[in-house]
């Protein structure tokens, strides 16, 4: 801009009152003095417009390509997590002294702050010389692509967003350029004004448009996803696994999220965010309730190690997990409503049309069924429910732990049937006594054998877990200690192994002394029965 323009005073124009006013096309530079409609500081605050208007078609981009690929890693969650990792820890704790649990919140709203303020720089520099702009954008953008690539989540392409991102910020900052760079000689010239505008409201249409479009081409997965991180749940007082449960070789007793079995309808995981979530518990009752997912939060928590199975476990099979769940009680909840005296049941209702049937005395009695939240100390994955599942003690999954949680509805088992119960499997199904050989699975070298594993008869609980090799007399293997009678049970039990093929069996019983059943069933219509048999090989 022309610096002579400092200081003239004329009459002010705007860009649709020009004409009005009688002002020449701005062929002499001196006629762009005017304020904030022309002149140095017009040709600033356009050069900026366009900057942060590329920055956000760029994100807004990127939030699409984000959603396609079904990554999280848009730009701003991408530095933003390189951040967080990053950050000192006096810095993280005044963060959350200052924002509390909107610390994560506050992150976002700073980096994308800084960010289109740092674009506004570029765009005006980018006026003169777009190669001057375009070099802060690709500093930017590099450390965006660095900070996805390098994200334990990034997979092949988490990079991606970021790239695209840039690539189409640089892109629509060169139109900007492009379109400015005739104002710098003539500040007043209507139609590179009108140009300027006509860029300006389509790049911001258009960006408005495409980040529509993201949100939905991602099923809202990056707002979710962040949403997710960014809570801050009442935390369980320790994660550790209480003392003596882990028998010397068995499974973990906890099983990591990641490793945690996955059984759901859903072809595509519904993607709620905690600030949408609502539940509403009706039907036989005597007051109506609708809870948000803060109205959850204020209520008492409780933090319960509890083994979930589903109905279609083999014997021996793996669709079984333990794990810390942190909620709310639902027989608070439920006495709160009032459920009518003949009422014997709830069907709870997830977002995607899943419903369970759950006998109303396992949610009122004393065994702590919850409105779970968390998982071994994290929000609830998606994939497991997130933001409000149901977890039952004592139940297979199908008849009790409804993910994404939108409804309850209290009521009689004679007035409806759920899910699976019209698909051949009991409307009732509570979880069978059975176990499990972990090691060996194969094979081993001969002398002293470990052989170890888990049994489980959740709510009942096991008093007895025994070992037999080909077919001989059983032998009483060790447990682990109990952590409660919800949970599964390590076992081990140590082997003299001789060399040659081997057949391993294992049997448990319950608390009550009774011996799990020997005769093999298929997982319909209830779950499995029989023993688990491995053949190994030693040496
Ligand atoms: N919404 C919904 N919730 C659901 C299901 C489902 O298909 N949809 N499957 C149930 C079954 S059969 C089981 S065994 C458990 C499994 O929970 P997990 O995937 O967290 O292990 O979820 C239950 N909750
Ligand atoms: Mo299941």
């Amino acid at each position: 801009m022309n610096q002579g323009d400092q200081g003239t005073t004329r009459s002010r124009t705007t860009d649709r009152g020009y004409d009005a006013v009688g002002q020449p096309h701005g062929l002499d530079p001196d006629d762009g003095a005017r304020g904030d409609g022309a002149g140095p500081s017009a040709g600033w605050w356009r050069g900026a417009v366009g900057g942060v208007l590329a920055a956000l078609a760029g994100l807004a981009v990127g939030s699409v390509v984000a959603g396609l690929l079904g990554t999280r890693l848009t730009p701003v969650v991408a530095i933003g997590s390189a951040f967080i990792d990053r950050v000192p820890p006096w810095l993280k704790d005044l963060a959350i002294a200052w924002f509390g649990t909107n610390d994560k919140t506050a992150l976002r709203v700073g980096i994308l702050g800084v960010l289109l303020v740092l674009a506004a720089f570029a765009g005006v520099l980018a006026v003169r010389r777009y190669w001057a702009g375009a070099l802060v954008t690709v500093v930017l953008v590099g450390l965006a692509v660095v900070a996805a690539a390098t994200r334990p989540d990034s997979g092949q392409t988490g990079f991606v967003p970021s790239m695209v991102a840039g690539i189409t910020a640089l892109f629509v900052l060169r139109l900007f350029s492009r379109r400015l760079e005739p104002l710098l000689d003539a500040p007043d010239d209507s139609v590179s004004r009108r140009g300027f505008l006509q860029l300006s409201a389509g790049v911001a249409i258009g960006s408005a448009a495409i980040g529509a479009l993201g949100r939905v081409l991602g099923g809202n997965r990056a707002a979710v996803a962040e949403a997710r991180e960014g809570l801050n749940l009442p935390k369980p007082p320790t994660l550790d696994a209480p003392a003596g449960v882990q028998a010397d070789g068995a499974t973990s007793w906890v099983t990591s999220n990641a490793d945690f079995y996955r059984i759901d309808t859903a072809l595509s995981v519904p993607q709620i965010l905690p600030s949408d979530w609502k539940l509403r518990i009706h039907g036989m009752v005597d007051r109506e309730l609708e809870l948000t997912f803060d109205d959850l939060l204020r209520r008492q928590v409780v933090h319960k190690w509890v083994t979930l199975t589903c109905v279609s476990n083999e014997v021996g099979g793996d669709l079984i997990g333990n794990a810390l769940w942190s909620g709310v009680l639902l027989k608070d909840l439920l006495q709160e409503a009032g459920p009518a005296k003949d009422a014997d049941a709830i069907q709870s209702m997830s977002k995607d049309g899943f419903t369970a049937g759950t006998p109303l005395s396992t949610l009122l009695d004393d065994r702590q069924s919850m409105l779970a939240f968390a998982m071994n100390g994290e929000p609830l994955p998606v994939e497991h429910g997130f933001p409000v599942r149901i977890v039952v003690p004592g139940l297979y999954g199908y008849v009790s732990a409804t993910k994404w949680l939108t409804d309850i509805e209290v009521t009689r088992f004679d007035r409806f049937e759920a899910y699976w119960t019209p698909r051949g499997w009991s409307e009732l199904g509570p979880i069978k006594l059975s176990s499990r050989i972990d090691v060996p699975r194969s094979k081993a070298e001969p002398g002293q054998v470990t052989v170890a594993g888990v049994a489980w008869d959740q709510h009942v609980g096991v008093s007895k877990v025994e070992v037999r090799v080909d077919g001989g007399p059983w032998q009483q293997a060790t447990l682990a200690a109990d952590a409660s009678i919800d949970t599964w049970r390590q076992w081990h039990w140590s082997w003299d192994a001789p060399r040659g093929n081997h057949v391993l069996q294992v049997r448990a019983f319950d608390a009550k002394g009774n011996p799990q059943v020997e005769a093999s069933a298929p997982p319909a219509p209830n779950g499995s029965t029989g023993l688990h048999t491995v053949d190994v090989k030693i040496g």
